[in-house]
């Protein structure tokens, strides 16, 4: 997440196909380098004619775009949210064998705000399936540090709103579309097989 302008796709940590069968390998091809790219070379685009901005990063990006001209705010918001929205996505995730459990440090912020684990998921698959259109569930720390589960439209992030990004679930139809049709709730659950609690607990800490 320290890229600035010129921004560039990074290969996933893992292979295409190394989600599955929870995660189609068709859909994450299509997703990573068609999808995610195509915000990458937008934002790119967007930002160059703008050599102010060429040295912030995607965080920088989303939190000040508000005070950005208006003929590149809309610009900014939907594809730096895209491309950092699917940095996030696509680095939580991990194979099975990858993947690394939860710090005592976070279950301790889990226990405290949603009661258990069960909870805390009930309540992201509750905010996930009440995304109308395209966005996102996450879960995020608020100013006070207190985890906390949000959504956003679109590619909007929670950074502009001075929250801090612990989680995402990407609920777009292309993430999800070629294996679960239109059943986003089975999506959401083979979803949580694929969470890497290891990499979300580092996001928490990270967070303060
Ligand atoms: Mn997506």
């Amino acid at each position: 997440m320290k890229q600035h302008y010129p921004f560039k796709n990074m290969p996933l940590p893992y292979g295409y196909g190394g989600l599955e069968p929870y995660i189609d390998e068709k859909t994450m091809m299509l997703h990573h380098d068609r999808h995610l790219q195509t915000y990458i070379d937008n934002l790119n685009k967007t930002l160059s004619s703008y050599p102010q901005y060429q040295d912030w990063t995607l965080e920088e990006l989303i939190k000040n775009v508000g005070g950005m001209p208006y003929e590149i705010r809309d610009n900014v918001r939907n594809n730096a949210g895209g491309v950092y929205n699917h940095f996030f996505y696509f680095d939580e995730m991990r194979p099975k064998q990858m993947q690394k459990p939860m710090t005592s440090e976070m279950e301790t912020g889990m226990k405290d705000r949603f009661g258990s684990f069960d909870g805390m998921k009930d309540e992201l698959k509750k905010a996930a399936l009440s995304v109308f259109g395209s966005g996102y569930a996450w879960l995020v720390t608020d100013r006070n540090g207190v985890l906390q589960v949000v959504t956003t439209k679109n590619q909007d992030n929670p950074l502009e709103s001075g929250l801090c990004p612990v989680l995402n679930i990407d609920v777009w139809e292309h993430a999800y579309y070629l294996k679960h049709y239109n059943v986003r709730a089975a999506y959401i659950d083979d979803w949580f097989n694929v969470v890497d609690w290891g990499k979300i607990s580092e996001n928490y800490r990270n967070c303060g």
